[in-house]
């Protein structure tokens, strides 16, 4: 992508209203634009690392053996009504009428639609289990959004609710989404703790918040220091291996870690505990019977008893997550994208597009390294010099290659690397080799 082309609105001031680093340079890097308080458009850049965190989330989701479906963003009040969670969810539920009069709901999240989808297609043990889940907008009414897209009004999530006979099978869909969650974050670069959490409104007994450190996190959370060395990835691990897949689950758990309100310092010697601020990036509940009883979503069991499925359901907050990896990754210039969630894999800064021979060598690179699969963001701007680096340095491109009138006549390129401030001087054949390696 050129740059003379892009729709990349950057800012020089810090936005006035921008309370933590990650919305300033969100604001700054031009990748969201508020709309209304709480709500936000997702210009190209910010468009592009949200679809890259998506596209991760679902890969992992996939591999764990869920499957995508999408439901609507307006829910029929009716369904909730059966619930009982109409009257329960209170304000933060955006309340709407249709021309019939009739009662609708924007989606805080999907409960309710999933077990009616569930009950009116299954019928017998022999269908299950199953794992549903989409990625969809979600909205709710919170009193105080803030912190740019970490506390939205309207935010992404990906939701997924599992199905099974018994409390056992259930409790394994719950071990493997846990599992799905670690590898998913680690994936982004982050390093993500699961905590005891209070299951709130959506209900049940079982509960993890996934949780990754950081100053400005919303909530207080304790854990044992051993997680901040801790391997989460149980690299070999099969989803086919349950029994090991519970030992996993087993062996995470027994080190403590917990959100404020299920704290319990007993649990922990005092000398290992670390207090710390957190994000909660995800949050899997295992409720049981709570929909299903109420709802009616049952199936015959092995002896032909008819009885009410098993359920959990798992979200991660898909759009807060590109908020927590900027406050996770950044510096006194701006953003340092991991690779495998950066809006684009290389920045190529042209100094001097008026000059015949450095733009050709640029144009060459940028054509060559394209050819390569490499998704280019080229800054080929008749500015100035400290502009182009600024914004690069900002928008926070894991490798940046530089070219000036001088280094185009050797035909010799500045590759740098973001997060370290390595530079390196190379040929532009080097250049091409290094970034396809
Ligand atoms: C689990 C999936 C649920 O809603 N029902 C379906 C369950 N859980 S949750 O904890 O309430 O939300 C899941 C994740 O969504 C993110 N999130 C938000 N992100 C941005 N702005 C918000 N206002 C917001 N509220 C929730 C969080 O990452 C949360 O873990």
């Amino acid at each position: 992508m050129r740059m003379s082309h892009y729709f990349l609105p950057t800012l020089k001031e810090n936005p006035k209203e921008a309370e933590i680093v990650s919305h300033r340079l969100m604001l700054r890097a031009g990748m969201i634009k508020q709309t209304s308080a709480g709500i936000y458009a997702w210009l190209p850049l910010g468009h592009k690392v949200l679809k890259k965190i998506e596209q991760i989330v679902r890969e992992e989701q996939d591999k764990a053996g869920a499957q995508e479906l999408l439901m609507p963003t307006l829910q029929s009040a009716d369904l909730w009504r059966e619930s009982g969670r109409y009257d329960d969810y209170g304000e933060e539920m955006l309340r709407i009428k249709d021309r019939g009069d009739r009662d609708l709901l924007y989606g805080p999240t999907n409960e309710e639609m999933i077990t009616d989808i569930f009950r009116s297609s299954v019928r017998s043990y022999k269908d299950l289990p199953k794992n549903l889940y989409h990625i969809q907008w979600k909205f709710r009414d919170e009193i105080r959004p803030r912190f740019g897209v970490m506390r939205g009004r309207e935010f992404l999530m990906k939701d997924a609710y599992s199905f099974d006979l018994t409390a056992d099978d259930a409790r394994h869909a719950y071990q493997r989404m846990f599992l799905a969650y670690l590898r998913t974050f680690r994936r982004m670069g982050l390093r993500a703790i699961p905590m005891r959490a209070d299951t709130g409104p959506i209900g049940g007994k079982l509960s993890h918040e996934f949780i990754i450190l950081a100053e400005t996190g919303e909530s207080e959370v304790y854990a044992h220091k051993d997680w901040m060395e801790k391997d989460t990835t149980a690299g070999g691990l099969s989803y086919d291996d349950k029994e090991k897949i519970g030992e996993f689950f087993e062996e995470m758990t027994s080190l403590y870690a917990a959100t404020d309100e299920m704290h319990d310092a007993s649990a922990c010697p005092e000398g290992d505990l670390i207090k710390a601020r957190g994000i909660e990036v995800g949050h899997i509940f295992y409720f049981g019977t709570k929909y299903s009883e109420a709802m009616n979503a049952t199936v015959q069991n092995k002896e032909g008893e008819i009885v009410p499925v098993e359920m959990g359901s798992y979200g991660i907050g898909v759009s807060r997550l590109v908020g927590g990896i900027i406050e996770a990754n950044h510096d006194d210039n701006g953003i340092v994208w991991p690779e495998s969630v950066s809006p684009f894999d290389i920045g190529l800064i042209n100094l001097k597009p008026r000059d015949e021979a450095c733009s050709k060598a640029c144009d060459d690179l940028y054509e060559k390294l394209k050819e390569q699969g490499k998704d280019v963001l080229y800054d080929d701007r008749d500015t100035q010099a400290g502009g182009k680096f600024a914004d690069m340095d900002l928008i926070g491109l894991p490798w940046q290659v530089v070219i000036g009138p001088r280094s185009a006549e050797k035909g010799m390129a500045e590759l740098k690397n973001r997060k370290t401030g390595e530079k390196q001087e190379l040929s532009l054949e080097s250049v091409v080799e290094r970034m396809a390696a």
